[in-house]
């Protein structure tokens, strides 16, 4: 009749409720170390399946996809001249001649030892490489991107120097041009340009230009399909 416990043991809701956290109270069955585990809960939860249902998720959709392999040959610009002075191996002029405008650099390249340099002339001056023919699928998401740097592009129309180029065969169907990042003049910079490959081509390429003024430099090109 005179046992204590109870009422004591009546108080632990209320003391729950009060949010009590007296260490001399046999109240908290939890070590302290599960504080810890709480993160781990949240995880889980973010990687729950039900969680990107909602439909808002479908902007972030490309995201998702992973690169597959670079389709361009020496994007990264180290393996020397080729066919043309002063342009990477592997890479061609627009008209198949050499010009004076191009040339690798050795002195300030993004990663290894070399960058593509670029100026003037836009027509003239470009650089391109093609992905082998059957590469490209109509409908199908592809990607390009590059390393680039500007100095002293002074022209309106200098922002513009890297596109992504369809083909079909050898016949040039249509291109997308890079977003202009933030300035005449910047240091190493990625540009991305994601696109769907129209209908009838069967190929692409990476085209590389400096417009009418200044030095474009490029390194690190990767063109390659986006694969869920
Ligand atoms: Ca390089």
């Amino acid at each position: 009749m005179a046992c204590r416990p109870p009422l004591l043991l009546s108080l632990v809701p209320v003391l729950l409720a009060a949010g009590c956290s007296c260490p001399n109270l046999p109240l908290d069955p939890l070590p302290s170390g599960d504080d810890s585990s709480d993160p781990v809960i949240d995880d889980t939860e973010e990687t729950n399946p039900f969680d990107s249902d909602p439909p808002t998720d479908d902007t972030e959709e490309p995201q998702d996809l992973q690169e597959g392999s670079n389709q361009l040959m020496n994007g990264g610009f180290e393996q020397g001249e080729g066919s043309y002075t002063g342009v990477g191996y592997g890479w061609e002029t627009t008209d198949g001649a050499s010009h004076g405008e191009d040339w690798l650099d050795y002195h300030t390249p993004y990663a290894g030892t070399a960058a593509q340099c670029i100026t003037g002339g836009w027509s003239v001056a470009a650089i391109q490489q093609l992905s082998r023919e059957g590469t490209v699928t109509p409908g199908l998401t592809y990607r390009l991107r590059a390393m680039v740097r500007a100095q002293d592009m002074t022209s309106g129309h200098g922002t513009y120097l890297l596109g992504l180029r369809w083909y079909q065969g050898e016949t040039y169907i249509s291109e997308v041009q890079m977003v202009p990042p933030h300035g005449i003049t910047y240091d190493w910079t990625q540009i991305v340009i994601d696109a769907v490959a129209p209908a009838d081509v069967d190929r692409a390429a990476a085209y590389l230009a400096a417009y009418t003024d200044g030095i474009a430099c490029y390194d690190d090109v990767v063109l390659t399909d986006l694969r869920p």
